[in-house]
């Protein structure tokens, strides 16, 4: 029995395995610039994030309609599900489909015919993040926020993603506030290639509740020092970091020290189609590759729920 845990940092767009890639450009008479999933499959070599982020936009072409994104999810949940994974609040990028003709709503409520039945068919919670793209403009993820607000029964939190470097969180102060004012939570990505400073600038200026990566922290022991004593959660993901060379190996990845520093660390697969393992795997990987105790991978488990955005009483049940 795998140890049941919550996934709290996962792209639905990086999800996308090639063979339903390949399956979705024929339904929609979409031509990849790929012969078949062997061809496809020597594309994810990537040297950073941008190369990966390159890969990950060319392939969204084939999302298109609403069952696109359900077909998308449900195969995410049942893999999640066999994983161990009771609780899973899921990341969606709406402006890489806007700007490609696809509507917003195709989007939502594709992934909600997943999610909203995803309780009785796969035995996981479910809760929806809206990413705005930072190396996107301000102004449009201030339109994209407008934009969702219909559909802001089915989304809990706003996120930040794509290339984090030159786009420092402080560019969307005015995003986060409005998000904040809507009731939405609110999360980022910071320090995965940014540095140490994006991640105080995250928590200081747009106010987020947790900090997706943060593993740059590690530069700057002031930081790591407030991040403890704060007990603000961090979404790691060791293989994400491994393939886009974050850092050189896995046994060189921080998260043992992570861990003795005090900090309150998660463990998640992020765009796990992309990277060589759902969630269920990258708690494999970091057993055995960084000599995890028990003790650890429970505590790994425990702080997953804890910092989840389930209220006291789903998250009892859910772990
Ligand atoms: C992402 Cl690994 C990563 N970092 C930043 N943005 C992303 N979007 C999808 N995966
Ligand atoms: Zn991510």
């Amino acid at each position: 029995m795998p140890l049941p845990k919550a996934e709290l940092h996962l792209h639905i767009e990086g999800t996308l395995e090639p063979e339903l890639a390949f399956e979705l450009a024929a339904r929609n008479g979409v031509t990849l610039p790929y012969g078949d999933t062997g061809e496809l499959g020597k594309a994810y070599e990537f040297e950073d994030l941008q190369s990966f982020l390159n890969l990950y936009y060319e392939l969204m072409a084939v999302l298109r309609t609403e069952q696109d994104f359900a077909d998308l999810a449900n195969a995410y949940l049942a893999r999640a599900a066999a994983q161990g994974v009771r609780h899973a609040e899921i990341f969606f990028d709406p402006q890489a489909h806007t700007k490609r003709g696809v509507e917003l709503g195709t989007v939502v409520e594709g992934l909600w015919r997943a999610l909203g039945s995803s309780e009785a068919n796969h035995g996981v919670s479910t809760r929806l993040i809206m990413c705005f793209l930072r190396d996107d403009s301000a102004e449009s993820a201030m339109e994209t926020l407008r934009a969702a607000e219909p559909y802001l029964a089915r989304i809990t939190g706003v996120g930040l993603d794509s290339a984090e470097v030159g786009h420092p969180p402080v560019k969307f102060r005015e995003v986060y506030e409005a998000a904040a004012e809507l009731g939405l939570r609110r999360v980022a990505h910071a320090g995965e290639e940014g540095p140490p400073a994006y991640i105080a600038e995250a928590l200081d200026v747009l106010g987020v509740e947790r900090v997706d990566h943060g593993l740059r922290c590690m530069e700057d022991p002031a930081l790591v020092e407030r991040l403890a004593r704060e007990r603000v959660p961090l979404t790691l993901c060791p293989l994400s970091n491994v393939r886009l060379r974050t850092v050189d190996t896995l046994a060189d990845h921080p998260l043992p020290a992570m861990l003795d520093a005090g900090l309150m660390c998660t463990v998640n697969s992020d765009d796990p189609a992309y990277f060589g393992g759902y969630a269920g795997d990258n708690f494999d990987a970091v057993r055995e590759t960084l000599a995890l105790s028990e003790g650890r991978l429970r505590e790994l488990a425990r702080n997953s729920f804890l910092a989840s955005f389930l209220e006291d009483d789903e998250e009892l049940r859910a772990r």
